[in-house]
Formats: C-alpha cells, sequence, structure tokens
C-alpha cells in the first residue's frame, strides 16, 4: 500500500492524474449503484425541464433533497472508506477536506457538444487562474457507476498555463470552439469499478456515450490558500451530529466542518 500510494501521488504531482482499475468490488459497486440510482431518478423527475433542456450534471449527492438519512449515511461511509481514504491521504497528505459531490450522465439531447476546460474558469478571470493553479489543490475522484468512454484530459495541464491552441480552444477564442479536439488531449475510458482521480484545474473534458453516470466526489487541500474553499461548501451536504456519530471515519467530513465554523 505504500508504494503505491507513493507511486499515486507522482503520477499525481507528475501528470495531474492516475486511474486505479477494479478498486472496487462487484459487491461495493452494487450497493453505490443502488443509492445513487435512487438519487438520480428522483432529481431527474425534479428537474424534468432543466434535465431535458441542458444539464449533464447534478451535484449535492449526499445531501438531505432527495436521499433518506441512511442511504446518506451509506454514501457518507463510501466516500470517507479506508479504500478512499488511502487514495485521498496520498495525494493530499496535510489536511484534505470534503467540498462536494457531483453525478456527471449524458445530456438528454443527443446534439449537445462537451466542453474543455478547467473547473476554476468560472470562478476567476485569466489572470486569477494562472495563480489559482499554483496555488490550490482541489482534487476529483471519479467512481464510475457504469463502464464509461471516461474523460479527455491534457496530462501535465494541472501545473502549467495552456498553450495557444488550448487557450482559444477553452476559451472559445479566435474562432474556435471549446468542444474541437485538442492535439494534446489524452482519453481515458473507465469502467465501473475503476477509480480516476485527477485535478479540477487541469485542462479536462467529459466524453459522452453509453448512458454513464460518473459518482464524482470532490476534495480540497484545506492548508494555506485552500482554506477559501470552505465557501463553496453547501452546509446540507455535510452529515449532522448525528450522522456524523455513525460515519466509521468521518476526519474529512469534520475538517470541512471546522474550516466552516472558524471562517
Ligand atoms: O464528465 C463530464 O461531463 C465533465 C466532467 C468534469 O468536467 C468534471 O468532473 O469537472
Amino acid at each position: 500500500m505504500v508504494l503505491e500510494s507513493r507511486q499515486w501521488k507522482q503520477s499525481y504531482d507528475e501528470q495531474g492524474f492516475f486511474v486505479i482499475n477494479q478498486y472496487f468490488t462487484s459487491t461495493e459497486m452494487a450497493a453505490l449503484r443502488e443509492v445513487i440510482l435512487r438519487f438520480h431518478e428522483r432529481w431527474k423527475e425534479d428537474n424534468i425541464t432543466f434535465y431535458q433542456e441542458e444539464a449533464f450534471n447534478s451535484s449535492l449527492i449526499t445531501g438531505s433533497q432527495y436521499l433518506t438519512t441512511e442511504d446518506q449515511i451509506n454514501l457518507f461511509n463510501f466516500i470517507s472508506s479506508n479504500k478512499m481514504m488511502n487514495i485521498i491521504n496520498s495525494v493530499i497528505s496535510s489536511m484534505p477536506a470534503f467540498m462536494n459531490t457531483q453525478l456527471f450522465f449524458d445530456p438528454f439531447n443527443k446534439q449537445q457538444a462537451n466542453f474543455w476546460h478547467r473547473d476554476c474558469q468560472y470562478d476567476y478571470d485569466i489572470e486569477d487562474q494562472k495563480r489559482i493553479i499554483q496555488a490550490t489543490q482541489v482534487v476529483h475522484l471519479r467512481v464510475p457507476i457504469f463502464d464509461e468512454p471516461g474523460m479527455e484530459i491534457v496530462p501535465g495541464s494541472h501545473k502549467r498555463w495552456d498553450n495557444e491552441e488550448e487557450y482559444n480552444i477553452r476559451q472559445e477564442e479566435n474562432n474556435r470552439l471549446s468542444h474541437e479536439p485538442l492535439s494534446t488531449g489524452q482519453k481515458i475510458p473507465l469502467n465501473a469499478g475503476d477509480v480516476f482521480v485527477f485535478s479540477a484545474d487541469m485542462i479536462h473534458r467529459g466524453l459522452y456515450g453509453l448512458d454513464r453516470l460518473a459518482f464524482d466526489i470532490l476534495v480540497f487541500d484545506a492548508t494555506g490558500d485552500g482554506a477559501i474553499y470552505a465557501d463553496y461548501v453547501d452546509d446540507d451536504c455535510l452529515p449532522d451530529n448525528m450522522m456524523l456519530k455513525a460515519i466509521n471515519n468521518p476526519t474529512l467530513f469534520l475538517n470541512t466542518i471546522r474550516l466552516k465554523n472558524e471562517a
């Protein structure tokens, strides 16, 4: 495990991502799939117009709106399981904190195109994006519920600024569009049971198809500048005191709760 976690850290630091194939057993995946499908069906019913017109993801999966307390606790225990924490601690050694969860699915409209982006581009202007990719760390852990085409990423872009082609496509400048192919892109196909770990600030896009349903867990490094991400966390997607007692290893959530209480 020590050797594995060193390799994970090395890949993450150098490339901005790594994949662990068949990390979860079929029994673990079946239990997760049941809860995720319950959320997804209720969410779609409740958001039918948004779903049919433009959606490609939902968020706040651990919240109370669509799941029972029992399902929420099961999800919290999955997110902070020893298997998950071994990965999380390998990439964020000091103070990893829970941020959110998202579910990515195929757009209802099959003509809707995917798009290259860095997650930080939706919150920061260009100069701040350059700073934030060096200063903070938000990590996505993608757990595909079914086999899926996966993601396309630009290896190493978590630590460096865009080249001209990447910038024009991602920002839709100079008549380029964000769904155009990038010569630096690498496709990462994924299967149920795999985990794909990647930096939210690297250049990436989802690959649509196979009626995918990908459960993404977002965590952040809460040390230094990273503490700002506590503001992004919705209270309802965190466990309450009763749930905390039923979570085997609540440290990931307690780190977020402590930061929010200090803010
Ligand atoms: O899978 C997708 O559609 C996009 C995924 C993504 O952008 C993300 O996880 O940040």
